[in-house]
């Protein structure tokens, strides 16, 4: 491209440079979703709204031409780390709520499995909404999980799989704290894009989160009722 041709991201309006940044992501193009991220926050648009509308959906976009073989795993990565390096940005934003500790969670993405975005975005809006996140990273076999659950002692354990390979390890997490004798001492909440509520139920996980705001809202509720059932003990 000329340099007359240059995109100059602060003069698109909110619409075109929301698609551009999906062209820039889908491109790898991190400096410039990172522009587009400071744009947008710069122009009044909440952290969620630019997370959702501008990274997320962008990244929609990667899955779908990874799926149809027009995108291969190098490319991918590159969107992966632009995303990440936008999410950097919205990271602290969105912690930065000044919502009361309602809780805590241990979250780690199953054995076998190096998906984190997800996850990622998960502990991100959990810390926003109040809870203390203990991610222990990707890839975690059950000793990960048991030592974390050990160490921090919090009310939720979160698991996150991207693969229908990895995603049956989730049983095994839960059959060994069952055998422990401690599956109860948690809420267990489980997600990742091949999941769904019947294979939660089927691993015996608690709940199944569609995303990362339904696993807030899940999240909140749980605590809410794990805090009465211990009251009213
Ligand atoms: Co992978 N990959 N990948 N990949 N990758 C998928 C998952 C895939 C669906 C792509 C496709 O074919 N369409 C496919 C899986 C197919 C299947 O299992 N049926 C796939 C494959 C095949 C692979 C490899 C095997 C490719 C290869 O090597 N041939 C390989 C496996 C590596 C491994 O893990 N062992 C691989 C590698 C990679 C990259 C490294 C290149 C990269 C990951 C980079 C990274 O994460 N750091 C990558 C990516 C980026 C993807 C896609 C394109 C995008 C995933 C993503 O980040 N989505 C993905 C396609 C897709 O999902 N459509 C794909 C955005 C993210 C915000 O959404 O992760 O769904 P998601 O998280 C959501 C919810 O699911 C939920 O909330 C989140 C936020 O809203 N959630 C939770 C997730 N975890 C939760 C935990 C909770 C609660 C909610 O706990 C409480």
């Amino acid at each position: 491209m000329s340099d007359e041709d240059e995109i100059i991201l602060a003069e698109l309006n909110d619409e075109e440079l929301v698609q551009q940044m999906h062209d820039d992501l889908y491109e790898g193009l991190k400096e410039e979703v990172v522009e587009g991220v400071e744009i947008l926050l710069d122009r009044g648009w909440t952290p969620y709204d630019v997370l959702t509308k501008a990274l997320v959906a962008g990244m929609t976009i990667v899955g779908i031409d990874f799926r149809d073989g027009i995108l291969y795993v190098p490319e991918v990565l590159m969107a992966a780390n632009a995303m990440k390096a936008g999410m950097g940005i919205l990271k602290p934003l969105l912690a930065e709520t000044g919502a009361p500790k309602i809780g805590s969670m241990v979250i780690g993405t199953v054995k076998g499995d190096i998906h984190d975005i997800g996850k990622n975005l998960v502990s991100m809006m959990m810390e926003g909404a109040g809870f203390e996140v203990y991610d222990i990273g990707i890839n975690n076999p059950v000793e990960n999980y048991l030592e974390a659950l050990e160490e921090h002692k919090p009310e939720i354990l979160g698991m996150s799989a991207l693969l229908t390979t990895t995603m049956p390890y989730m049983k095994v997490v839960v059959e060994t704290l069952v055998e422990k004798g401690v599956r109860d001492d948690y809420i267990i909440l489980v997600g990742g894009a091949p999941l769904n509520e019947e294979f939660a139920e089927s691993v015996g996980a608690d709940a199944y989160c569609r995303d990362a705001a339904v696993a807030v809202e899940t999240a909140k509720e749980w605590v809410a009722k794990m805090h009465n059932r211990r009251a009213s003990a």
